[in-house]
């Protein structure tokens, strides 16, 4: 096993700082590039292994991307990642579902057209900044947006500092415009909604030649050409990971994420006269009051507080969920322990 493999592979030192010193020697790292129920797909120093989950593993908790420690043809242990991309799952299941984990760069897709849309992009940014992973977004379809540049400035205008690239990902010149994010050893996910372009890149960026949506159908509702998600190797070193397209990313536990997005109104309004202020029409409201000077465009603070009530809503409910599960647990236990002759003693 070389180490300079394992590092082109994602591998870092505080991933071996977390091998204890029966682990060394005794088991090999392996990243997973792909998941099912009841089998791992990775990708060792040695190069491609399925392996078995340990009976303690639940492969609900393994995301693509993780770091494995792995002994044989089994799967002992998650190493603690570095990063963790998760979202509520679809539906009123109150769960999460993992996403991707250790990525460094989410290219959060979008096309030049009636598909852009602010409040869907800055959900993706908040779950990047509640993540610690540095978003891109990039602009498809480029080549068939008469003004790109006005989608460009709307683009720079959801955070400050984001880089925005716009392209045609059928064109000679992906590789390059994104060569910064797609380095050895880097991690890349790509995330946006069904049909702006997410393979096609994917597909530039890898060599591959994964299936994409028929343009004729790209505006079908509920077609997802992409269904599961995979750890490929970039023609120019790094990983990318492809995700099926979401409809409406639904956010859980990210209020650290909204304030980074939303910090100038964050901290605007700690300067409202009533701590409790809604922002609606209290007297001394210093976010109305900047919205009256122009300085704050008012359809951003309906998407910040729409954002905040979604997510205590679903981070409350996922939390009884949890609670309700565990009374559930007790309460199985003590039956079980009351029928149990040998607890009963
Ligand atoms: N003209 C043009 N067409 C593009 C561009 N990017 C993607 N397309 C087309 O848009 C359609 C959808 O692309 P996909 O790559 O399948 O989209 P996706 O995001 O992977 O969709 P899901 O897998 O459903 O989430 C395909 O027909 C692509 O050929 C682009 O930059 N320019
Ligand atoms: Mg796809």
């Amino acid at each position: 096993m070389t180490n300079t493999t394992l590092a082109a592979l994602g591998w870092t030192p505080d991933f071996m700082a977390q091998m204890d010193l029966t682990e060394i020697g005794t088991t090999f790292p392996a990243r997973v590039t792909g998941v099912h129920r009841n089998r791992l797909e990775t990708l060792t120093a040695d190069g491609a292994q399925d392996l078995i989950p340990a009976s303690d593993l639940n492969t609900g908790n393994v995301a693509v991307g993780d770091w494995l420690l792995a002994r044989g043809e089994v799967a002992l242990r998650v190493l603690t990642r570095h990063t963790l991309l998760q979202r509520k799952s679809a539906g009123t299941t109150m769960t999460r579902q993992l996403i991707a984990a250790n990525v460094d760069t989410a290219l959060i897709t979008s096309s030049c057209n009636h598909d852009f849309n602010p409040a869907r992009l800055e959900r993706y940014l908040i779950l990047c900044a509640s993540s610690g992973i540095e978003p891109v977004l990039i602009l498809t379809k480029a080549d068939t947006c008469p003004d790109p540049e006005t989608y460009l400035a709307q683009g720079r205008a959801l955070q400050r500092g984001l880089s925005v690239v716009a392209l045609n990902a059928h064109g000679p010149d992906v590789q390059t415009s994104l060569q910064d994010w797609c380095r050895i050893g880097k991690t890349v996910v790509l995330l946006g909604s069904s049909g702006v372009g997410k393979t096609t890149l994917a597909n530039a960026l890898t060599g591959g030649d994964a299936a994409v949506q028929d343009i004729r159908q790209a505006d079908a509702k509920g077609r997802h050409t992409t269904t599961a998600r995979y750890l490929v190797a970039m023609t120019h070193g790094g990983w990318l990971i492809d995700t099926p397209g979401v409809r409406e990313l639904q956010l859980t536990d990210v209020s650290d994420g909204i304030d980074a997005l939303f910090d100038d109104l964050t901290m605007l309004a700690l300067t409202c006269r009533f701590t409790n202020c809604t922002h609606e029409a209290e007297p001394g409201c210093a976010i109305q009051t900047a919205i009256a000077a122009g300085d704050i465009d008012e359809s951003r603070l309906f998407r910040w507080q729409k954002l905040l009530r979604e997510d205590r809503h679903n981070s409350e409910s996922i939390q009884q969920a949890h609670q309700r599960s565990r009374s559930f647990g007790k309460m199985h236990r003590k039956i079980g322990d009351k029928r149990n002759p040998e607890k009963r003693r």
